[in-house]
């Protein structure tokens, strides 16, 4: 293949709610740009995106797949993503790479919340979209309605490029208003012909042309006054206007087609060379905010949007180009971490095949292999200017499991297998908490995990089991509470003998500690002399405190009694879990001159914290997620009465464009499977985010579950 140069390049992704026909415009897309020449499909497991035996299996797009084609003496670069959010990682990272989005409609569904949803991602990230009515020769189609639903949801940005003549198996011709034409099909190969358009549709292209006309003399000055001055803008003329609208996000231009039939598509391509951005239009910038031109005369530099294992190939690294260009054989560093890595090869990709160059230039996207080390979001540099671009930022997780391997002797190559997930998906997290003792796995979504199993069981033949993961609960306590505790050993040789006297009380923010209390009617006050603060690891604060008066213990057991303290806030004694923000004064004890030792003092501070904590009012407190729900409005009393279900507090709700927008906190424990139930309520067709809040009490009949679970396994232990 030749060298494209920038401004022959276009990136575009392939956005749309499941189903919607995504894989299969871009299988069109490449047999019109002649890289297939018969197109398969998602049912026959015939088409090139969606390439992998899961995808086959399940007939869905599960990851990103890059894809090329040459069109108009251009190259386009086409990402096509999985429509559902389990999968929204792939998407996400398609953004930072792609300059436009062709939004793929369903002709017999109009909006939908992937649509809703996709469209919000690339709002944020500034990505202009084209909208593509797609299956309009399905029976059910209905344009009107989907335009409809478009225009409630996108208002006025929505601009007519065209409209079909009819919709259902005989669709096979529509109006297009821009060149003023009706495009009609003779076969499912996109074989087009040109006519003047019916006298029956004259009136409507005419109104839509004008509308078209207007709003493309809106986006610039000299347009404006053509069309004042003439009433009417040339062909060129509202590209022109289309093409700046387009880029600043004021125009969704739409088009009419048909993917599976080939109807359309290539009016779909060649508007896309002729308007769409190019990439040096996208502005792409350091971490430290600088913005690097897209331009081949800067230094070499690609940024690493995924990276994959493939057959045959090993490790693939999938990058744009952001300035200069690569060439093979070339040496680049990745700053991140020193490595120097030679680009041994390069490569177009339509999928599996992978098409040799020599060369990539900036605002290309292609593919290596056998780099060294280098991970997604990782920039590599072909000169002296470390610039490291500005990572993708994946989604938090909304869907949380335990994982084991069946067999223990497995759990190391476990371990590897998921590091290497996450690196592969970032939205694929694993993190083995040490307070919980079980290895976390998070996801989108219980499919998204699901597909994980299926290349654990399948690709690695390695047998796994998933629970429900543990809470990280916290204990604390509410009042002041004072305990003595005597640790006495007399066996054979040396005894143990410690004893300490202590007393604990919240640690309030903004408030310092006192040295009177009040205990059971008695007033104590105690001598402040030293304190020591500790930030815990999990949060929250341990403060402590020697108030020994008259050398009732040695200062050189305070640690050992602290460490005894430490070991309980660690495993915390209503439920086991972490304890925080405790003050603690150790006022008295005893020792014996023989006896006393270290460890017997640690036993001793141990042994009194646990008493008087169990004193002192305590309360379990739990996570609780801030989560928003993004609902369809007649779905919005079955996900409340659920949601009610699961002890949330509901904080707000809005409307927005057929959709309700819900928002509440949830406590952790109750979230558990949460996006399989909203699905199955909604039928799919919700979704939501969750993001960690903050602690709060737990009520009190759920303590007392707590506490009695806690104490059936202390006593199995
Ligand atoms: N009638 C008709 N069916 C279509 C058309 N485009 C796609 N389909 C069918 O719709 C189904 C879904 O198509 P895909 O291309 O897999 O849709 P997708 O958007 O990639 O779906 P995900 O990968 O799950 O997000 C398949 O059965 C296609 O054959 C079309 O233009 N007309
Ligand atoms: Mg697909």
């Amino acid at each position: 293949m030749k060298v494209y140069p920038t401004q022959s390049i276009r990136n575009v992704v392939l956005l749309g709610n499941t189903k919607s026909g995504k894989t299969t415009l871009a299988e069109t897309m490449l047999f019109e740009g002649k890289v297939i020449d018969r197109r398969g499909s998602v049912e026959a497991k015939t088409s090139v995106s969606d390439n992998t035996e899961i995808e086959q299996i399940y007939q869905r797009s599960i990851y990103p797949s890059l894809l090329y084609t040459e069109f108009m003496d251009n190259k386009l670069n086409i990402i096509d993503t999985p429509g559902s959010d389990d999968f929204v990682g792939g998407v996400i990272s398609a953004f930072k790479v792609a300059d436009t989005g062709i939004m793929v409609i369903n002709a017999q569904q109009g909006v939908e919340v992937g649509t809703e949803i996709l469209a919000r991602y690339a709002e944020k990230h500034d990505k202009p979209l084209i909208l593509a009515v797609n299956q309009l020769d399905h029976e059910k189609a209905n344009f009107e309605n989907a335009l409809e639903s478009l225009r409630q949801t996108f208002g006025k940005k929505v601009v007519i490029i065209q409209f079909p003549t009819e919709t259902g198996p005989s669709f096979n011709s529509f109006i297009d208003v821009l060149k003023m034409k009706m495009y009609r099909f003779k076969d499912e190969n996109g074989t087009r012909e040109e006519l003047e358009i019916p006298a029956e549709f004259k009136d409507q292209a005419e109104e839509y042309h004008q509308e078209l006309a207007e709003m493309a003399a809106e986006n610039d000055e000299s347009l404006m006054e053509t069309f004042f001055e003439n009433g009417v803008l040339t062909e060129d003329e509202i590209r022109k206007g289309l093409s700046i609208g387009l880029a600043q996000r004021d125009v969704m231009p739409l088009f009419c087609i048909s993917a599976k039939k080939d109807i359309g598509v290539k009016r779909l391509m060649e508007f896309i060379i002729n308007v769409a951005p190019t990439p040096d239009k996208s502005v792409q910038r350091l971490t430290d905010g600088e913005v690097v031109p897209c331009s081949v005369s800067g230094q070499a530099a690609v940024f690493i949007y995924k990276t994959t294992i493939e057959q045959h190939l090993g490790e693939v690294s999938y990058f744009r180009v952001m300035s200069g260009k690569v060439t093979e054989g070339m040496d680049l560093v990745n700053h991140e971490n020193g490595s120097k890595e030679r680009v041994t090869a390069l490569y177009a990709v339509a999928g599996k095949k992978k098409e040799k160059l020599t060369e990539i230039v900036a605002g290309d996207i292609g593919c290596t292999v056998k780099l060294k080390s280098v991970k997604t979001n990782q920039t590599l540099n072909g000169g002296n200017k470390e610039w490291v671009f500005e990572p993708i930022v994946f989604p938090p997780s909304k869907f949380r499991t335990a994982i084991k391997a069946k067999q223990e002797k497995d759990e190391e190559k476990l371990g590897e297998i998921l590091n290497r997930a996450h690196a592969e998906d970032p939205t694929i997290k694993v993190q083995y908490s040490k307070e919980l003792k079980q290895t976390i796995l998070s996801g989108q979504g219980e499919h998204h995990i699901n597909i994980l199993k299926w290349h654990l069981n399948n690709t690695h033949k390695l047998e796994v089991d998933l629970f429900n993961p543990k809470i990280p609960y916290r204990e604390t306590i509410t009042k002041v509470a004072t305990a003595d505790y005597r640790h006495k050993k007399q066996s054979g040789g040396a005894g143990q003998f410690g004893e300490v006297h202590l007393l604990i009380e919240p640690v309030v923010e903004g408030v310092a500690a006192n040295n009177r209390f009040k205990v059971d009617g008695k007033e104590l006050v105690l001598n402040l002399k030293g304190k020591e603060e500790y930030t815990m690891d999990w949060g929250g604060k341990l403060e402590y405190y020697n108030c020994i008066v008259g050398g009732s213990i040695d200062a050189r057991f305070m640690p050992a009694i602290l460490k005894g303290i430490m070991e309980k806030m660690e495993e915390g004694p209503l439920t086991g879990s972490y304890a925080r923000d405790i003050r603690v004064f150790v006022y008295d004890g005893k020792m014996h001159p023989v006896d006393s030792n270290e460890i017997s003092f640690k036993l001793a501070g141990r042994n009194a914290f646990k008493e008087a904590f169990k004193k002192a009012g305590p309360k379990i407190m739990e996570p609780v997620y801030s989560v928003e729900v993004l609902v369809p409005s007649d779905s919005m009393g079955d996900v409340m009465s659920d949601l009610q279900n699961r002890r949330a507090m509901i904080e707000g709700m809005s409307s927005e464009k057929g959709f309700e927008v819900l928002k509440a906190k949830v406590p952790l424990a109750e979230l558990n499977k949460y996006s399989t139930t909203l699905s199955s309520l909604t039928s799919g067709r919700a979704t939501f985010t969750m993001t960690y809040s903050d602690y709060q009490q737990v009520p009190a009949e759920v303590q007392d579950k707590l506490l009695k679970d806690y104490e059936a396994t202390e006593k199995e232990d």
